[in-house]
């Protein structure tokens, strides 16, 4: 548990934070450290124990919020799909056009990878997916959908070649980010996912747009 910090006259005024409040904010906490050691150790390597440590808490104060490691699993990839609307209503308000918008968002994804341990920590556990006992989300059908609605917009909008299939564009991209972020976590530990996207992008672009 941490100890309260000292009142300042805002807090008097405002009198005692709402419970329901702090505890979101204990289980925000428990999910953001808990993220930090599955991207770290995976899911086998990890226990309730290490994630109680590394917050401060007690295993029963964790378990209060987090019933069972397999309950942490299944909440952290659900943050983890919680991020693509976040990104993708971001992206939408920038008056770019519809590939613009979808080759953004993905950029975006990239940037995630890059420094955002829930995103890490999500495709680690659905890598690990076989050897977890519990059912978490469907992997990759969320994304294939938006992006599939993107290139249909694309294609309403005159930016795609003719001939072009928006559900296999979608697919496509999918996979072969997937297929990229996998070796390149593989072989540099991300540190080239950047430029080996920035390739790929390349390519998208030129076989697909008008
Ligand atoms: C996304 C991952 C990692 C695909 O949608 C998913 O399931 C994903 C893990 O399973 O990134 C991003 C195009």
């Amino acid at each position: 548990m941490t100890t309260p910090a000292r009142k300042t006259p805002a807090d008097l005024v405002r009198g005692p934070e709402p419970r329901q409040d702090r505890s979101a904010r204990t289980r925000a906490l428990v999910l953001r450290k808990a993220a930090e050691v599955f991207a770290e150790r995976g899911y086998r390597e990890t226990s309730v124990k290490d994630v109680a440590e590394l917050t401060g808490m007690t295993k029963g104060a964790v378990y209060h919020h987090f019933p069972s490691k397999e309950a942490l699993a299944v909440a952290l990839v659900e943050e983890h799909y919680a991020r693509w609307p976040k990104i993708l209503e971001d992206v939408s308000g920038r008056g770019l056009t519809p590939l613009e918008t979808a080759l953004e968002v993905m950029n975006r994804v990239v940037d995630a990878f890059g420094n955002d341990s829930v995103t890490l920590a999500g495709a680690r556990l659905q890598n690990e997916r076989a050897s977890i006992n519990v059912q978490l989300p469907v992997p990759y059908v969320g994304w294939i959908e938006v992006m599939t609605g993107l290139f249909e917009e694309a294609e309403r909008a005159g930016e795609l070649r003719e001939g072009m299939v928006p559900e296999h564009l979608a697919r496509l991209i999918v996979a072969a980010f997937f297929g990229t972020q996998h070796v390149s976590a593989t072989l540099t530990d991300r540190a080239d996912l950047q430029e080996r996207w920035r390739e790929l992008r390349e390519l998208f672009v030129y076989a697909v747009r008008r």
